[in-house]
């Protein structure tokens, strides 16, 4: 297995990718979105989401070039690591393929072009959220030992998602006033469906697979609206789909141990066995949705390195990341919450090896 950072877009810098080779790790993760745009996210922080989001949505007009991708990578490379995946399309790329609005073939053409210029560039994996409302209800606070800033949930999260928003973010802002109607469960497993029939054949064709992450939080409806992947066998639902080899798992160790039910060994043990993994998020959590807490990667309910030995044992041998980690109290607290977690990684990997 191989270890990687995830880095959101203001974090692209040489001095990040320096910092991830320093830190132990070969590969990188890439955000393209930016969260933090006119909305309440700080810099280097990880979005709760409020009413309004995250902020405001890309330019529905402006595609990822593919000068602009291949720029990433060959900047992730001259600090020696390897570009491995971007996560996460732009609302405003897709937000009527979520929605099934008016624009939804259009905007299928454009997923298919991001696709293409992927494949082009040389990344292998594009990571998605097939998700209406995003992430959306999470609480931050003193939660993860010693007090250091994490983020949990405290109950459900019901507020309505309003017109001009999906996926925690405004496509929108002139959108009238009022709630998005509400998708049943079956409408969401079609748009997601009829996604994958679109995008799966030029997926495989341009050499990208496409990684779905799982609900976060992972509950059944929020802001008004269904999920899709809230208990670990609704991902055998979406890998049954399509039988495409493109048709992959964001996987998700925090968010799967969230769900109410399974178990979070038998759960990695039945995904990780049909090879159908497209990268991993390394992230532990105590307590289980909606009232749960993120926590220190060796401080939740889940023995991380029994999870390593199972995907070892099934034969993964794609990436890991941290995913979200509480910070520590400094002077750098998201960098120091990363390095702690890919420490740990780091010699789990190396004990794993042994
Ligand atoms: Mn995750």
């Amino acid at each position: 297995m191989k270890l990687g950072l995830g880095l959101y877009r203001h974090m692209l810098t040489r001095e990040n990718f320096q910092f991830a080779r320093q830190a132990g790790a070969t590969h990188i993760v890439a955000h393209l979105v930016d969260y933090f745009k006119g909305g309440e996210g700080q810099a280097g922080d990880q979005p709760t989401g409020t009413d309004r989001g995250w902020g405001l949505a890309g330019d529905p007009n402006q595609l990822w070039s593919l000068e602009e991708l291949t720029t990433l990578r060959r900047g992730v490379e001259s600090a020696g690591l390897t570009l491995e995946a971007i996560e996460n399309f732009d609302p405003a790329h897709w937000y009527d393929v979520l929605l099934d609005g008016p624009k939804k073939q259009a905007q299928l053409e454009n997923l298919k072009t991001l696709i293409r210029r992927l494949g082009q560039a040389g990344i292998p994996v594009m990571g998605y959220n097939f998700s209406l409302a995003g992430v959306a209800g999470r609480v931050r606070g003193p939660f993860a030992r010693g007090g250091a800033e994490s983020v949990g949930m405290d109950g459900p999260y019901d507020l309505p998602m309003t017109r001009g928003m999906v996926w925690n973010m405004v496509y929108d802002p002139a959108a009238p006033a009022g709630p998005e109607p509400s998708a049943t469960p079956e409408q969401l497993w079609q748009r997601l469906a009829d996604f994958l029939g679109a995008l799966t054949p030029v997926a495989e064709e341009a050499g990208v697979k496409l990684a779905a992450h799982p609900d976060d939080p992972p509950v059944p409806f929020i802001r008004g609206q269904p999920r899709l992947v809230y208990q670990p066998h609704y991902y055998q639902r979406l890998l049954d789909l399509s039988p495409s080899p493109a048709n992959t798992l964001e996987f998700c160790i925090g968010s799967l141990a969230e769900m109410t039910e399974g178990n979070i060994y038998e759960t990695v043990d039945t995904y990780s066995r049909q090879g159908r993994l497209g990268y991993v998020h390394f992230r532990n959590v105590h307590g289980r949705a909606p009232h749960y807490r993120e926590t220190f990667i060796d401080d939740g309910d889940v023995d991380m390195m029994r999870v390593l030995h199972i995907l070892k044992r099934n034969g993964y041998d794609g990436v890991l990341i941290p995913d979200h980690t509480p910070q520590l109290a400094c002077a750098a607290p998201w960098h120091a919450g990363m390095a702690y977690a890919l420490g740990y990684m780091r010699a789990a990997l190396k004990v794993l090896e042994a």
